[in-house]
C-alpha cells in the first residue's frame, strides 16, 4: 500500500481494507447445525446426501435436469471438456479469469482468444468465425460480471461450424437471459460457488446440463472414472465436493434474497454516487433480467478524468479500498500464454482496451452504505484533482 495522499489529509480513512470478494457469510447456526449433522453421521464426502440435497436445489433454482457438484469451477471446467471429448482448440474470450483457457491449457487443448465486444464485456460474435479452423471443436463463453454472452447468436455459430458450445457461468448463478436461468444453455454451463462468490460453499462447482448421458459421465470422471465399485472405465479425477462444502453452499442457497438483495442496494448507492463524475461510468444491468448484482464495475475514461484507472486504484489503495483491476492484463498478454510454443500474442484492441479501464469495488454483506458514499466521495475528490494526484502519485514512483 502507498501512503496517503496529501489531498486526502484530514479525512479519515478506513480503518480496516475493504475487499472485494470479501465473502458472504449468513446463518452461521444453520450452517454449524448442517456441519454437527454430518460429523454425527460420518458420511463425510463422496457423493454424500448432503452434496446431493445442495445439486437438486441448484437444479430446482436454475431449472436445468442435471446439476453435479465438483469442488471449484475450474475442475468442473476440465471435467466438462474432457466429457465432451474436447480437443485441438476451443475459442474463448481473453477478457476473462486465468481459470477459463486454464482448464482448456491444462488438458493439453489450445485456447483461441478472441475480443469482446465492449458494450457487454463479452464474446463478440462477430469476431468468432475468423478464428475456426479445421482443428476448432468447441466455443467456451464467459457470462462476466453475471451478464449473460449472446447466447441465441453463439449457439448459431456453434451449429454452423459444427461445435460444442459450453459456458463458464461462474459469476452467473441466479442471473438469466431472456428470463431464462442461466445453467441451462449451450451442451453445459459450470458454476463457481467459490467463496468470493454470491453464493459460497467455500470451494466449490456445480456443472448444470440437460444432457443425461453427459451428466453421467461427468458423474464418472468426477470419481476418478468409476462405473461402480471394481470397474474404472475411463480416465477420471478426483473432482468430488465435500459434504461439509455442501453445508455451505445449502446454507448460502437458503439466503439468497437477502444477499442480492443486499447487492443490488450496493450496485444502485454505487451508480448514484458515481454517476456524474467525469470519465467514470458504472457498468449497467438490464433491468428486464435477474442479476446477482456480485459484481461492481465502472469504466474508467482517463481522457475525462484525467487520471487512469491504476491511478485510481493506487488513490483508493492508499484509502484502504482495495479496489481489483479484473482482468488484467488480459489472458492473452498472461506470460503462461506467451511461452507456449509457436503461441505469439494476437491482438484484440477491444480486450486491451477494457482491461485498461474497468475496476471493481467492494460490494456484498460486508460492505455498507457509508463505506459506498466515502468511497464516491474518494473517486470524485481524485478526479477533481487529477492534476495533483497524478503529480503526487509521480512523486511516489
Ligand atoms: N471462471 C471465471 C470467469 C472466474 O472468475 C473464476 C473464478 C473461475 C472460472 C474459477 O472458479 P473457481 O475454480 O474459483 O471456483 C478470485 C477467486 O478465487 C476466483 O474464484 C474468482 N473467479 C476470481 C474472479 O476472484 P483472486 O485471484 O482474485 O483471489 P484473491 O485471493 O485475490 O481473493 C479475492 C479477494 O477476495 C481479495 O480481495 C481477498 C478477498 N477474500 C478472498 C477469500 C478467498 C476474502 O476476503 N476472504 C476469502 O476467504 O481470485
Amino acid at each position: 500500500m502507498i501512503d496517503r495522499l496529501a489531498i486526502f489529509t484530514g479525512i479519515p480513512a478506513f480503518p480496516q481494507p475493504l475487499h472485494v470478494g470479501r465473502p458472504n457469510v449468513v446463518d452461521r447456526q444453520g450452517f454449524l447445525s448442517r456441519v454437527e449433522a454430518i460429523l454425527d453421521s460420518r458420511w463425510l464426502t463422496n457423493n454424500g446426501p448432503v452434496v446431493r440435497e445442495f445439486e437438486h436445489a441448484v437444479a430446482q433454482i436454475t431449472g436445468v435436469r442435471n446439476c453435479v457438484a465438483v469442488c471449484n469451477g475450474t475442475i468442473g471446467l476440465e471435467i466438462l471438456i474432457r466429457a465432451l471429448d474436447l480437443s485441438g482448440e476451443v475459442i474463448v474470450p481473453s477478457f476473462t479469469f486465468a481459470a477459463t483457457p486454464g482448464a482448456l491449457a491444462w488438458l493439453g487443448l489450445t485456447p483461441v482468444f478472441c475480443d469482446v465486444d465492449p458494450s457487454t464485456h463479452n464474446l463478440f460474435p462477430g469476431g468468432i468465425e475468423e478464428h475456426i479452423t479445421s482443428r476448432t471443436t468447441g466455443i467456451l463463453g464467459v457470462h462476466i460480471w453475471g451478464r449473460a454472452c449472446a447466447t441465441d447468436e453463439l449457439a448459431a455459430i456453434a451449429r454452423r461450424h459444427s461445435l460444442e458450445l459450453i459456458f463458464d457461468a461462474a459469476h452467473a448463478f441466479g442471473c438469466t437471459s431472456g428470463g431464462v436461468p442461466i445453467g441451462g444453455f449451450g451442451e453445459a454451463e459450470v458454476f463457481s460457488f467459490h467463496a468470493t462468490k454470491y453464493a459460497n460453499a467455500f470451494e466449490g462447482g456445480m456443472i448444470a446440463t440437460n444432457n443425461d448421458d453427459l451428466a453421467e459421465r461427468l458423474r464418472r470422471i468426477r470419481n476418478f472414472g468409476f462405473q461402480d465399485v471394481d470397474h474404472v472405465v475411463e480416465i477420471g479425477i478426483n473432482g468430488k465436493m465435500s459434504e461439509v462444502a455442501a453445508a455451505m453452499g445449502l446454507t448460502s442457497l437458503e439466503h439468497l434474497a437477502e444477499v442480492v438483495a443486499v447487492n443490488s442496494e450496493n450496485y444502485q448507492r454505487y451508480s448514484d454516487g458515481l454517476t456524474g463524475i467525469p470519465g467514470v461510468r458504472v457498468v449497467t444491468f438490464d433491468r428486464r433480467e435477474s442479476h446477482n448484482y456480485q459484481y461492481v464495475v465502472a469504466e474508467i475514461d482517463e481522457v475525462e478524468a484525467g487520471l487512469d484507472r491504476d491511478g485510481l486504484m493506487r488513490v483508493l489503495h492508499a484509502e484502504n479500498v482495495l479496489a481489483r483491476r479484473y482482468f488484467y492484463p488480459g489472458c492473452h498478454q498472461l506470460e503462461a500464454y506467451q511461452s507456449l510454443p509457436g503461441r505469439e500474442s494476437p491482438s484484440l484492441p477491444a480486450t486491451e482496451a477494457l482491461v485498461c479501464r474497468t475496476i471493481c469495488f467492494p460490494t456484498g454483506t460486508a460492505v455498507g452504505a457509508a463505506d459506498i458514499a466515502r468511497i464516491a466521495s474518494i473517486v470524485a475528490r481524485a478526479v477533481d484533482q487529477s492534476g495533483m494526484v497524478k503529480d503526487q502519485l509521480a512523486g511516489l514512483i
